[in-house]
């Protein structure tokens, strides 16, 4: 039993180190969504932006490449209204201040969020040559990311912006050594501080994302976009089992606040989603952000840092 359990571990830990898409495999979450800039955010996206970042531990010295999977709007996967007439740009930031301005962190894409060397960009529109196929930004040297010394590495950051047109775009990033296949960064993340992304149609599908509560926050905020019918929104961490959300409607907000107790500081807390089980809900978009008590926004990891919370009884909220 106890080698079982060690097994088990390594096995654990091996697939959190090797597994380097965004979003993750245990995250469950099938894509990520950006809509066209003349969208309505009534579909489930509230600004047409998304910002990742992704963190190159020190140890990694060769290039990488940032892939993105279905960057075109057409086609099978994408959410079509109309004729497909979207653009989206994927523009990819290295250098000093390209995490660390704190305009690059905050929900809202506005000021200087493209901040930090602009190393590459590209627009994509309806393109059946990309269509279900990967498309790799980079190389890149890790040593023109920004040097973090917090994340153990450097940063770099990919910002995909619906341009125009009015259709949704889902996609999804893996972070590679390869420009061809998707071969895991040893050791690398992916991070967001807004997550948008696409619920899966099936109704016995549970997704989860994990922000990172730092030692300075003693509560949460959580919010939630366009949820639409679907059914749950809870938490769970070291001292939360399963705490209801409230959950949005059409194309509104909805804000709760959460307490955070010692225990949870320095750890990835959790936050769960599930499907409507009496209507299916299809094609749903969300988005989800969290801000601490001084409204600073909480980072997403999509391998949650110190692993996925396990619930204790004996840690009680006070
Ligand atoms: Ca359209
Ligand atoms: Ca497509
Ligand atoms: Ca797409
Ligand atoms: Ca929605």
């Amino acid at each position: 039993m106890k080698y079982l359990w060690i097994i088990l571990n390594i096995l654990i830990t091996a697939h959190q180190v090797f597994s380097q898409a965004a979003p993750a495999v245990d995250e469950n979450i099938p894509y990520l969504m950006t809509f066209g800039g003349n969208s309505s955010t009534s579909w489930g996206d509230d600004d047409f932006c998304q910002i990742f970042f992704c963190v190159i531990p020190s140890s990694q010295k060769d290039p990488v490449y940032i892939r993105v999977y279905d960057p075109d709007t057409g086609g099978e996967l994408d959410e079509l209204k109309g004729d497909f007439n979207t653009t989206i740009n994927y523009s990819v930031y290295g250098g000093k201040s390209c995490w660390s301005d704190t305009s690059a962190q905050s929900i809202h894409p506005t000021g200087n969020y493209k901040s930090g060397i602009l190393l590459s960009s590209r627009s994509f529109g309806t393109d059946l040559k990309f269509d279900k196929k990967w498309y790799s930004f980079g190389p890149f040297n890790p040593s023109e990311g920004e040097y973090a010394e917090k994340l153990g590495g450097r940063v770099f950051k990919i910002i995909a912006r619906g341009i125009s047109g009015d259709d949704g775009n889902i996609y999804k990033y893996f972070l590679s050594t390869s420009a061809t296949e998707n071969v895991p960064v040893e050791g690398g993340n992916f991070f967001t501080y807004k997550y948008h992304f696409r619920l899966s149609d099936n109704q016995n599908h549970v997704c989860q994302i994990y922000p990172y509560v730092d030692d300075k926050t003693i509560s949460i905020e959580i919010s939630n976009f366009d949820w639409d019918n679907d059914e749950l929104i809870r938490i769970f961490s070291v001292a939360k089992n399963g705490l209801l959300c409230d959950v949005s409607g059409e194309n509104d907000w909805k804000v709760k606040q959460f307490p955070i107790v010692s225990a949870e500081k320095n750890s990835s807390i959790e936050i769960q989603f599930t499907k409507n089980q009496k209507t299916q809900v299809k094609n749903n978009n969300v988005v989800v952000a969290v801000r601490n008590q001084y409204g600073i926004s909480l980072p997403f990891f999509v391998i949650p840092i110190g692993g996925v919370p396990v619930y204790s009884p004996k840690i009680r909220m006070k």
